[in-house]
């Protein structure tokens, strides 16, 4: 793994960055990426943010400040907040193998980068970005602190999930200082919802179904749900924390049709179950608290190899 001050010099010694983020993005990876590519061209270099799919209008104003710069071939390509190169979704065939710095906070990176700074004990990846930005010797302006308060906060769930940290708190309220409106950044993200939200959670809470004594609750998404409801696929971030708030639900999944019939399953876990491990029976992984997998098959064939793993592993864990 490459140190903080080798990314530096990196920064310092390249021109002409793109900056990739994941598919389905969230606020951390565009929080990170804008951040970054501020910080770059306020050191005079030309940076771009590349995001495989359609930004939310509600992520629009993480753009500001950012100079529109497109007519120039990358010469550096960094990836954030992106654990493989697979999440890099339409980009991956173009890009997924020319990454020249990975910089990311999930444990499971794959190292699919030329060199990679991987720190697990961050809640977001913008805390990384963060110090990058504090190293670069960039000021920070309230554009950049928006987009980094935008990101730990969405990554801690408003700084309620179990990752967030002092720091997470330190950096938050350091960007408060330079100017970022966080109560109407906390607004935007998690109580805003459009009625076609509230309208597929009406009927994610519908599908709900128990299993190993209440202890995991499995919810699902269907193509032909998302269809009905006309919301769009990013306004599905949040659907993943409902089955976890159950009572007594130790292990909250939900299961999410794609287009090609499978299920993307996010996982969330209370009591310190390991989600990622969790997920790793299904070739997939993430973080303690939250993880994602894939799972092909029928709705029900899918739903029962993973209630059948949930009670497995919540069995294994108490007994053990
Ligand atoms: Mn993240």
């Amino acid at each position: 793994m490459m140190s903080l001050t080798e990314i530096i010099e990196n920064l310092k010694s390249h021109d002409d960055f793109y900056i990739l983020t994941h598919q389905y993005p969230d606020g951390d990876t565009l929080g990170s990426a804008f951040a970054l590519c501020r910080a770059l061209q306020l050191q005079g270099k030309r940076a771009r943010v590349l995001c495989p799919d359609v930004i939310a209008p509600k992520y629009e104003y993480l753009k500001r400040g950012i100079k529109p710069q497109t007519d120039f071939e990358p010469k550096y390509i960094i990836s954030v907040d992106v654990a493989d190169a697979n999440l890099l979704g339409r980009l991956k065939e173009t890009y997924g193998g020319i990454v020249d710095m990975c910089i990311d906070h999930h444990s499971s990176n794959t190292g699919y980068a030329k060199c990679s700074y991987v720190d697990g004990t961050k809640a977001a990846a913008a805390e990384i970005i963060y110090e990058v930005i504090k190293l670069l010797g960039v000021d920070f302006d309230v554009d950049i602190a928006s987009c980094i308060y935008t990101a730990i906060s969405t990554d801690t769930g408003c700084f309620r999930y179990t990752n967030a940290t002092p720091q997470s708190y330190r950096i938050a309220a350091e960007m408060m200082e330079y100017g970022c409106d966080a109560a109407q950044i906390n607004r935007v993200m998690f109580e805003t919802k459009s009625r076609a939200k509230l309208e597929i959670e009406r009927q994610v809470m519908d599908s709900i179904e128990y299993y190993a004594d209440n202890r995991c609750a499995i919810v699902y998404v269907t193509l032909d749900m998302v269809k009905k409801s006309g919301i769009n696929d990013d306004e599905l971030d949040g659907i993943a924390s409902l089955p976890r708030n159950v009572e007594g639900v130790l292990i909250g999944i939900t299961m999410r049709q794609k287009d090609d019939g499978s299920f993307k399953v996010s996982v969330r876990t209370n009591d310190g179950l390991d989600a990622s491990e969790f997920c790793k029976q299904f070739g997939g992984g993430g973080h303690t608290a939250a993880a994602g997998c894939t799972v092909c098959g029928s709705l029900e064939e899918a739903k029962s190899s993973l209630a059948h793993a949930a009670e497995s592993f919540i069995a294994g864990v108490t007994n053990a």
